[in-house]
C-alpha cells in the first residue's frame, strides 16, 4: 500500500499545471527617503560591519530559514526574502546551493507568488523527500490581501535531474490543507518535514486557539500527500500564544549521529520546538511521541513553561534537518538586527542565518546540545594560542597576533575552587536574563564574571562581554553557572537595542573547568557554553570597534583566579556568499 502510494505522490511530478502570479506592490520610496533625511550613523552603513561568513545575501531584508536540505551532493537552503528592500514585505522563497553548508551560490527565486493560494505571500514551510528520492516543499500561502487566511501549498521539482533543484512548480490543485472552521485562519501555518509512519504521513502546523492564549500543533495524516485529515485533538498545545514555525524530530541520548525523520525504536525520544510569537524566541521540550494516539508527552512537565530555548539571544523560527551526507541533524535559526528599520533601509540589508550547527541530544537526555558545523573550520586560519594563562582577580589580557573582526575563539577555563561563589538571589534564580542585568560583566563576583571581551575597541569604551558567573544556592550541592552576553558597551551609536542575554548552563563545572567558543563576525557574537549547553547570539554594532580596530581580550572581573588553560583565536576567511 504504502509504495503504490509513494508512486501516485511521485507520479504528480507529471501533472503540475501552473496558473497565473501577480507579486503584492511595496512602495519602498517613502521609507528610502525617511532613512536618507534621518541621522542614521556613518558607522551603521561600513560595508565592514556587515557579516563576513555568516549566511546572507549581497542585500535587502531575510527571515526565516526554509526547507533545509541535501539533494543529489548539494546542500539547499531556502529563506524568506523581500527582493524589493530591507524591510519584511514582499515575501519569497529565495534558494542557495551549497557543498559543503559554508560556501553559498544564489540561485533563481525558487517560490514566489503565482497562483491564488498564495497570491499575498509565500510564507515557511518545509522540505520532505520522499522515498522515491523526489523533495517535495509545502509552505504557507496567503489568499487574501489582509494576511487573514492562511493556506497550506506544495510545490514539487521541475526537473528531477537538475541536482540544483531550480525551478519549483505547484500543482493545479493547491492549496492542498485549508483551514477548517474551528481553526483560526490568521494563525494557521509554517507546516514542517513530514514523517511516514504504518504507511501514513504525518506533518505539524502551528497555530493558536482558545482566542490566540493557546500555542498548539495540529496533526495532519495522509496516505498520499495529497489529501490530507487532520486529527482531531493536536500534537501538543500550551497556554504560550501562537505557535509558529513547529519542528518536530527524533533524538537518542547521547547519540551525536542525527536520525532521519521516520526514525523509531524503544531508545527514541522527540524534541518539538516552537516559536513563540509574543516572545520571540525559540522553546523546545524532550519528550515521548506515541504515534498510535498522536498526542506528544514532554517528559518535564514544567517545559511548556519555557524552561529550556535552542539560544538566548537573537535567533528565532528554527528548522532542523537530517543531513544523510554526514548523518547529523542540522539546525538553521534566524538571526535579526537589533538595530532600526531606518538603519536597516539605510544600510539596504536586514537579517542573517546563524551558524549552522550540529545538533543532538545530551547523554543526560535533558536538553540538547549545539555545535558550529565542522565545515565552519575550514575557514580558520592564523592561529594563536595562550596557555595555563592564570587571569587575577580585576586583570584582562589581550589577545594579539590576528585580526579579531572576524575570527573563531576557543576556551577552556579552570577554576581551583567554588569556595568564594556569590550566593544567588533566590528572587532572581529563575530568571537568567534579569540576574544577568543586574549581574553585569562590569559587577565584581565571587567566581566570575570571567570570559571574553570581543569587538573591543583599542580604548575599551566599546567592548562586548561574553561570560560566566559561578553562584552557590541555599539547599544545593550543585553549582548554579550563569552564562550571559552582555553587550551595553558594545557601541557608541544611538538607538540600539542592546539588551543582555543570559541562560543558566547545566553543568557541575568537572575538575573546575568550563568551556566557552565564540563566533565573531563583525557585527554577531555566537557563543557556545560547555560544549554547546548553552548558546547565546547577540547582534552588536561597534562605532571604533571595526575591522582591524577590533581587538580581543579575556577577563576576569571575579575575587579569585581563573586560569586560561588553553584558548585557540583563528582568523575567519570569509567563504562564497551568495556573490556579496
Ligand atoms: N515568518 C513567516 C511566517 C512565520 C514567521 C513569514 C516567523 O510563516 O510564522 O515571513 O518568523
Amino acid at each position: 500500500m504504502g509504495a503504490l502510494v509513494i508512486r501516485v505522490a511521485c507520479a504528480w511530478l507529471l501533472l503540475l499545471q501552473l496558473t497565473g502570479a501577480s507579486h503584492v506592490v511595496y512602495n519602498y520610496k517613502e521609507l528610502e527617503t525617511e532613512a536618507a533625511t534621518a541621522n542614521v550613523p556613518p558607522s551603521i552603513v561600513d560595508p565592514l560591519l556587515r557579516t563576513g561568513y555568516h549566511f546572507q545575501p549581497p542585500k535587502n531584508w531575510i527571515n526565516d530559514p526554509n526547507a533545509p536540505m541535501y539533494y543529489n551532493g548539494w546542500y539547499h537552503f531556502f529563506y524568506q526574502y523581500n527582493p524589493k528592500g530591507a524591510v519584511w514585505e514582499n515575501i519569497v522563497w529565495a534558494h542557495s546551493v551549497s557543498r559543503d553548508l559554508i560556501n553559498w551560490e544564489a540561485l533563481e527565486t525558487a517560490i514566489e507568488p503565482s497562483i491564488p493560494g498564495d497570491k499575498y505571500g509565500c510564507w515557511s514551510g518545509s522540505a520532505t523527500t520522499l522515498p522515491c528520492g523526489t523533495p517535495v516543499i509545502m509552505y504557507t500561502g496567503i489568499n487574501r490581501p489582509d494576511v487573514s487566511y492562511q493556506v497550506q501549498n506544495i510545490a514539487f521539482p521541475k526537473n528531477k535531474s537538475d541536482p540544483m533543484l531550480r525551478e519549483w512548480v505547484k500543482p493545479g490543485h493547491n492549496p492542498i490543507i485549508v483551514p477548517e472552521a474551528d481553526i483560526n485562519a490568521t494563525q494557521f501555518r509554517d507546516p514542517t518535514t513530514a514523517w511516514l509512519s504504518g504507511g501514513q504521513w504525518r506533518l505539524l502546523i502551528g497555530s493558536a486557539a482558545e482566542g490566540g492564549s493557546r500555542g498548539v500543533a495540529y496533526v495532519y495524516r495522509s496516505r498520499d500527500f495529497r489529501r490530507w485529515r487532520r486529527v482531531e485533538r493536536p500534537l501538543h498545545s500550551a497556554a504560550t500564544g501562537m505557535w509558529e514555525c513547529p519542528d518536530f524530530y527524533p533524538v537518542e541520548a547521547g547519540y551525536a549521529d542525527g536520525l532521519e525523520a521516520s526514525a523509531s525504536g524503544p531508545k527514541v525520544k522527540y524534541v518539538l520546538k516552537n516559536s513563540l510569537d509574543l516572545r520571540r524566541y525559540d522553546y523546545y521540550t524532550v519528550g515521548t511521541y506515541d504515534e498510535k494516539a498522536e498526542r506528544y508527552v514532554p517528559d518535564d512537565a514544567a517545559g511548556d513553561e519555557h524552561h529550556l530555548r535552542y539560544d538566548y539571544g537573537n535567533f528565532y523560527a528554527s528548522k532542523t534537518f537530517y543531513d544523510p551526507a554526514k548523518k547529523r541533524r542540522v539546525l538553521w535559526g534566524w538571526a535579526n538586527e537589533s538595530d532600526t528599520r531606518t538603519h536597516d533601509v539605510a544600510k539596504g540589508w536586514a537579517g542573517i542565518q546563524a551558524i549552522p550547527r550540529k545538533v543532538w541530544l545530551d547523554f543526560s537526555g535533558k536538553q540538547v546540545l549545539q555545535w558550529p558545523i565542522e565545515e565552519v573550520e575550514a575557514l580558520r586560519h592564523q592561529p594563536v594560542t595562550l596557555k595555563d594563562k592564570v587571569i587575577k582577580p580585576g586583570k584582562h589580557v589581550e589577545v594579539t597576533g590576528l585580526q579579531t573582526a572576524q575570527a573563531d575563539v576557543e576556551v577552556s577555563f579552570a577554576l581551583s575552587s567554588l569556595e568564594g561563589a556569590e550566593t544567588l538571589d533566590p528572587a532572581l534564580a529563575h530568571d537568567a536574563e534579569r540576574l544577568c542585568g543586574v549581574k553585569g560583566a562590569d559587577v565584581q563576583g565571587g567566581i566570575g564574571p570571567f570570559g571574553l571581551w570581543v569587538l573591543a575597541s583599542a580604548d575599551m569604551q566599546e567592548r562586548t562581554a561574553v561570560f560566566f558567573r559561578v553562584f552557590k544556592a541555599a539547599g544545593k550541592d550543585k553549582p548554579v553557572v550563569l552564562m550571559c552576553t552582555d553587550p551595553t558597551k558594545s557601541s557608541l551609536n544611538p538607538d540600539l537595542y542592546l539588551p543582555t542575554f543570559a541562560g543558566f548552563v547545566d553543568t557541575e563545572l568537572p575538575d573546575g573547568k568550563i568551556s566557552l567558543r565564540t563566533l565573531i563576525d563583525r557585527s554577531v557574537v555566537e557563543s557556545f557554553g560547555a560544549g554547546g549547553k548553552t548558546c547565546i547570539l547577540s547582534r552588536v554594532y561597534p562605532s571604533l570597534a571595526i575591522d582591524k580596530n577590533a581587538h580581543l581580550y579575556v577577563f576576569n572581573n571575579g575575587k579569585a583566579d581563573v586560569k586560561v588553560s588553553l584558548l585557540t583565536a583563528w582568523q575567519m576567511k570569509k567563504p562564497l556568499m551568495n556573490g556579496a
